[in-house]
């Protein structure tokens, strides 16, 4: 069994407490791993070693800021079998997954805001022939970066990097579900060289030590990933101290398939955005519109794709479907595919737990239901699509925009202005055309309405953590 502890000012703690939670493994549902429940009083040690530490970190030259976080993409490289290990281990994601996509992400992450923090230029104003204008970007002080258990260490290091380039010190909280890459990685910091302080992360429960760190005095932004009421809590909570936030919250993404597009490719790529990871991304496309005239034969050779689908053991190199990362989840996602057989939907293929030890649940896919029940309207964040057809533009429109999400939404064409058109009119911040999950890490990530607020990404991410300080100076005699 792991033991994990808390990771403040250098070094590696157990909580003030004593108290520790056990960490269960979704593919075996065994204990792996003991973690600290940490409280408030980590909190208090973990902010006042940020906040010490701030004063200097925050002058570091910004090459030195940009070396440091290169050194650390160069040791989670070098540790990139072990790290991918631990995440599928923790989450259940087939090993495949850890090692394309989590673990050359969080170094991504890390060399790519090593390299935009130092484009991430001042402005300067000519206002008139005696007086100039100019804007400093400061770091805000001490940021807490609060992460989920779907994408552990990529959006863990989604956060902390930009965070510290532009000069913040950190206080970390990965999920209490999946934290052993958080640990590992805090390690690969403190052997990178990262000074004290400037990185610290805290483990337990989010209504213990997430909440006490959320309403902390001296933490002047949260940047969240994680449920829609938990970020309304977080608002709800910070609302009086105007601390800035980003919260980046569930989706309920429409997949629009026009019968003019290449079905083969849409098919393809649809297999993918609905159960990658087992369907737990915020950005996978659970509600699938088909214009009528292709509605038969695109369900017909997305079921033969998803239907050979190889689930089982994550640590298999070929297995394409692991587990879900909890029994609460698995209860959860089971009991969405109960209410759309109450709700009249047919299940086509899935539907049932998959016969294995740990909680393994069949890639499903449903048809019959109406856009408006709660099927298609609630977040069910597992291996669920269902199949809608709609007749035209407008209904499609009308269809994809009926949510309180708007996170993502993919669109399946070849008509250039159609793409063009039903982009624009998507309620969603991010919409691929003919794709899914294509990244590229300096456009702006983020969704609407209970989807989230504010922006991630290349320069959005830079100014999230940092403030603008505008300056004017009058040279005139
Ligand atoms: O997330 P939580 P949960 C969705 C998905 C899922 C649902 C609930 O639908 O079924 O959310 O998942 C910390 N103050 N997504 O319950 O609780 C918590 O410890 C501060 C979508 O696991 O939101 C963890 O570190 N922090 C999502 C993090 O918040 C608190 C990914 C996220 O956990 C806190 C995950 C509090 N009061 C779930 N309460 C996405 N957008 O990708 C909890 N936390």
């Amino acid at each position: 069994m792991l033991e994990v502890n808390n990771f403040i000012n250098g070094a590696f703690v157990p909580p003030q407490s004593g108290k520790f939670l056990e960490n269960i493994g979704p593919a075996s549902g065994k204990i792996i791993a003991k973690i600290p429940r940490s409280d408030k009083a980590d909190v208090t040690i973990a902010i006042q070693s940020a906040k010490k530490a701030f004063e200097s970190w925050s002058k570091t030259l910004i090459e030195e800021r940009a070396e440091l976080l290169n050194e650390i993409a160069d040791q989670i490289e070098s540790n990139s079998s072990e790290l991918a290990e631990l995440e599928t281990l923790d989450t259940g994601k087939p090993i495949n997954l850890s090692k394309s996509v989590d673990i050359p992400r969080a170094a991504k992450n890390f060399r790519f805001f090593a390299s935009a923090i130092q484009q991430f230029s001042s402005e300067f104003n000519r206002t008139s022939e005696d007086v100039f204008n100019y804007t400093l970007r400061q770091p805000l002080g001490v940021v807490a970066c609060i992460s989920p258990w779907n994408l552990p260490i990529y959006l863990l290091s989604w956060k902390i990097a930009p965070a510290l380039a532009a000069g913040n010190t950190v206080v970390a909280k990965p999920s209490e579900l999946t934290p052993l890459t958080a640990d590992y990685l805090a390690k690969l910091c403190h052997s990178a060289g990262i000074p004290d302080g400037v990185l610290n992360i805290l483990h337990g429960l989010g209504g213990e030590v997430g909440q006490s760190l959320v309403e902390h005095s001296e933490v002047r932004a949260i940047s969240f990933t994680g449920g829609t009421k938990t970020g309304k809590q977080i608002s709800q909570s910070t609302a009086g101290s105007f601390k800035k936030l980003s919260l980046e919250l569930g989706g309920k993404n429409a997949n629009i398939i026009f019968s003019d597009c290449d079905i083969d490719n849409a098919v393809k790529t649809s297999v993918r955005s609905s159960f990658t990871n087992q369907g737990q991304i915020c950005l996978c496309g659970s509600r699938i519109f088909i214009q009528e005239d292709m509605y038969g034969r695109f369900k017909e050779k997305f079921i033969d794709l998803v239907e050979a689908l190889k689930e089982g053991d994550p640590k298999e190199d070929s297995t394409q479907i692991g587990a879900l990362i909890s029994r609460e989840h698995l209860k959860k996602v089971s009991g969405y595919v109960k209410l759309a057989k109450e709700e009249g939907g047919t299940v086509l293929t899935g539907g049932q737990r998959i016969d294995l030890n740990g909680y393994f649940f069949q890639p499903t896919v449903i048809e019959g239901l109406n856009h408006q029940c709660r099927t298609n309207q609630e977040e069910i964040f597992g291996p669920v699509v269902t199949l809608t057809p709609f007749k035209d533009e407008p209904e499609v429109i009308e269809y994809a925009n009926s949510t309180k999400y708007g996170l993502s939404a993919s669109i399946w064409t070849t008509d250039l202005n159609k793409a063009h058109r039903v982009s624009a009119k998507i309620e969603a911040g991010v919409i691929w055309v003919n794709c899914w999950l294509v990244r590229d890490l300096r456009t702006p990530f983020g969704g609407l309405k209970e989807s989230g607020v504010g922006r991630e990404g290349g320069y959005d991410s830079l100014s999230f953590f940092t403030e603008k300080k505008n300056i004017c100076i009058n040279i005139g005699p």
